[in-house]
């Protein structure tokens, strides 16, 4: 396993951090392998067991990680804060043999889960350390969940080789050494936290600083440090980061823009960034900040150069080992200056969805991974044009489905029906709008909006809403979207004109 063998080189090195404490190499191996032994009880290897972790970023979190890895069992990392039936959901879709949760969250998931699959890390205590099962690098070892063009989310089956491959190729990319220090924000359920930045991490010897939240203030405090080398997040987090110091006084900002000087390289990924942000970046920092573009079924794709001409708007070349190419809608490639859809081949890119093996033999065409992401060639750099599925929608970085937000809200009491779309928005790149047909007349915005609260987890909740008679529709009687969409940005329009 190429993280454990790394490690065990930098034993003494500081692996991760938090505002409290400092773990080492030598002890992240040492609690792991512990907690290895305590999963495997009696049995010598967890043959491909599913382990749910429901921890957050966390020094637990990453040793539990690595036990279960070291076990041969298959890490997945949910959200912390689940709504219940998606969780239900999830916990038969996974069929796990052990559910790891805080001691608070114990109570939320024991309504869906045998009571002996649910424990906690301290349940797991133990002095003996066992012979660990020798894994081969064919082996799954995370199943990540994404959402789809179809309702439920899919569970995306990541071997050791397709998590070895995406973090070599991130480390010849961007320059990793031991000497950087990261700071992870992000959540630990996605490839962007989990890959780029604690994986490359600690396969480099570096330090990983957890937060285990995003707050604004703190990561500007941490930058303050002048010891972060790397940064990484999604578009959103920058947008509040520049919120707050525009909200800040003239010589608080004179202190943050010298604060950034220390970071080597800040990249941004996930979803599209704005040219004013970018600017607006490069303007308080110096930097011009490194685009790249990827998936979870891939990990990362194409990448802004570290050195050379990062091109605002673009997204750059091929990263090292991955194949791409553009195609046609009958799957020929094509020329330079004309859009296709990304298709990508490479060890990286994972066989399978979980147990949908129609869905993964739909989404290959003659072995490469069809992204349904939109781009175009220009003078050697590659610029993403959109997605082909207008029901995938990026909101904060995450990826949501319209259609799975509009399943649950067809189960409102008083909702007949639903279309859900998005609309542009500065900080969020995206935001979900639901339009409903009610089947009732105690249906309003402020109901709709409050019942989701519980419905939904936080960014798949819409935040604005329209009660309609009916839908826009064609002549064969499907929704317009592009119109309701219009419809949206017209109220927003309007919103924003009263605010002022
Ligand atoms: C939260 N709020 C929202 C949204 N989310 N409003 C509109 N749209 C949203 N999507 C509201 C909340 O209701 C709340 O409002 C207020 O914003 C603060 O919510 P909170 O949850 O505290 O927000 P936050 O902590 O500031 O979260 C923003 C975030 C988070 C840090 C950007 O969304 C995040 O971690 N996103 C990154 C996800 C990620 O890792 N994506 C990578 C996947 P009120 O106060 O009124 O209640 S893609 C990937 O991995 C591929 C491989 C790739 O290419 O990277
Ligand atoms: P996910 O399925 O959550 O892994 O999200 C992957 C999707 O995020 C891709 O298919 C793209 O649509 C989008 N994405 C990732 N990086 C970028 C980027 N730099 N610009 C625009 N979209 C991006």
């Amino acid at each position: 396993m190429y993280l454990i063998e790394k490690a065990e080189k930098f034993a003494n090195r500081i692996a991760l951090e938090n505002d409290n404490d400092v773990l080492t190499y030598g002890q992240l191996l040492e609690q792991s392998q512990s907690l290895a032994s305590g999963l495997l009880k009696d049995k010598d290897d967890l043959e491909g067991n599913r382990i749910i972790s429901l921890l957050p970023p966390s020094f637990d979190y990453v040793v539990l990680q690595w036990a279960v890895w070291q076990t041969g069992g298959i890490f997945v990392p949910l959200p912390d804060q689940v709504p219940s039936d998606d969780l239900r959901f999830l916990i038969e879709d996974i069929e796990p043999s052990t559910i790891i949760v805080e001691n608070e969250s114990l109570d939320t998931v024991l309504p869906f889960a045998d009571r002996d699959k649910v424990k906690t890390i301290d349940d797991y205590n133990t002095d003996s350390v066992k012979d660990l099962p020798s894994i081969t690098n064919d082996r799954p070892c995370m199943l990540l969940y994404t959402s789809g063009t179809t309702g439920k989310p899919k569970g995306v089956v990541i071997s050791h080789l397709n998590l070895e491959a995406q973090i070599t190729s991130l480390q010849e990319a961007w320059g990793w050494t031991k000497q950087d220090k990261t700071l992870l924000t992000l959540p630990l359920y996605h490839v962007h936290g989990i890959v780029n930045i604690l994986c490359c991490s600690l396969a480099s010897g570096a330090t990983c600083k957890i937060h285990s939240r995003f707050d604004p203030q703190a990561v500007w405090n941490e930058f303050r440090k002048e010891d972060i080398s790397l940064f990484m997040a999604v578009p959103t987090i920058y947008a509040k980061l520049m919120e707050w110091f525009d909200y800040v006084d003239t010589n608080e900002q004179l202190k943050l823009a010298k604060a950034l000087s220390n970071l080597r390289l800040t990249v941004s990924g996930s979803a599209p960034l704005s040219t004013s942000l970018f600017d607006q970046w490069s303007k308080i920092s110096g930097h011009k900040m490194l685009e790249r573009y990827g998936m979870t079924e891939t990990g990362m794709i194409l990448s802004n150069p570290l050195y050379g001409e990062r091109r605002k708007g673009a997204v750059g070349q091929p990263l090292p080992g991955v194949s791409m190419k553009l195609v046609d809608e009958q799957h020929q490639e094509i020329a330079p200056g004309v859009p296709g859809e990304v298709m990508v081949k490479g060890k990286g890119v994972f066989s399978e969805y979980w147990r949908r093996p129609g869905e993964t033999r739909a989404s290959f065409h003659k072995g490469w991974f069809q992204t349904g992401d939109l781009s175009v060639e220009e003078d050697g750099y590659y610029r993403l044009l959109g997605r082909l599925n207008q029901d995938i929608i990026k909101t904060g970085g995450h990826k949501v489905s319209a259609l799975e937000i509009e399943e649950v809200l067809r189960e409102h009491p008083d909702i007949n029906d639903a279309s859900v779309v998005s609309i542009h928005d500065n900080i969020w790149g995206e935001i979900v709008c639901a339009a409903v047909i009610p089947r009732t007349e105690l249906l309003s915005d402020d109901s709709i909006l409050e019942w989701s609260k519980d419905k939904f987890i936080t960014h798949k909740r819409p935040r604005k809403s329209l009660i309609m008679n009916d839908f826009p529709r064609n002549n064969l009687g499907k929704v317009i979207k592009s119109d309701l969409r219009e419809m949206f940005e017209k109220l927003s329009e309007l919103e924003s004109d009263d605010n002022t």
